[in-house]
């Protein structure tokens, strides 16, 4: 099913189910490459989830900033590359909500443990916000906030599923959203954790 959240904004509940094991395999080889670090920000606090990237750039903080990198910090490496599951699963559901021609160069994992959350922010590292952002949920469940395109626009609050898939862009890509410290619970694919992948289409950097 199909849930709209806002004028370009989707909920597409549990499709991505059927090949959860199949993600997570990957995100274990990924990780055997480049693996979950803990990753601190500009002001010296930490950034709550573990992450890592796969594609042809990565996400990265630290006390310069946040940007992306086409060298995995950690490794001196480049990022493991992108599997073609991965880029398959987000263009093909892209697509199927309206956005064509959806090319991620850039996946973001993020590990949730335990107490761990997001707080509210906007998605503006990018240098291309006509292309929409798709992200997947694996494992132990989230609450997630999905505000306005101001900060004190009052957000409304989705539960997000093992093999939920939500694609927002357009009009709603610069949205504030956050996740709630996820609670402690079980799932029987990844314990106590939680998975998402954020699939981008930086545009060009640099
Ligand atoms: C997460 N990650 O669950 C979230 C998934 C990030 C990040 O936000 O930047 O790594 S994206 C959450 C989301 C869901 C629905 C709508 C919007 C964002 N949004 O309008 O921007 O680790
Ligand atoms: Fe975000």
């Amino acid at each position: 099913t199909v849930i709209k959240l806002a004028e370009q904004s989707y909920l597409l509940k549990g499709v991505a189910q059927p090949i959860a094991e199949n993600l997570l395999t990957e995100i274990t080889h990924i990780t055997s490459l480049s693996p979950f670090r803990q990753m601190s920000t500009k002001s010296g606090y930490y950034v709550g989830a573990k992450m890592t990237n796969c594609g042809d750039l990565g996400w990265v903080s630290d006390h310069k900033g946040y940007r992306y990198t086409a060298i995995d910090p950690l490794t001196n490496m480049p990022w493991p590359s992108m599997p073609g599951l991965f880029e398959t699963l987000a263009e093909k559901y892209a697509s199927l909500v309206g956005f064509h021609h959806f090319h991620p160069n850039a996946c973001l994992i993020n590990q949730y443990a335990p107490g761990i959350g997001m707080g509210l922010h906007q998605d503006k590292d990018e240098n291309d916000y006509t292309q929409p952002i798709v992200s997947v949920s694996l494992g132990v469940s989230a609450i997630f906030q999905f505000g306005g395109n101001k900060r004190n626009e009052k957000p409304s609050y989705h539960l997000l599923n093992h093999g939920d898939i939500v694609i927002w862009g357009g009009l709603d890509r610069l949205r504030f959203h956050g996740i709630q410290p996820i609670k402690l619970a079980h799932h029987n694919l990844t314990g106590q954790l939680r998975y998402n992948l954020t699939f981008r289409d930086t545009g060009t950097i640099i």
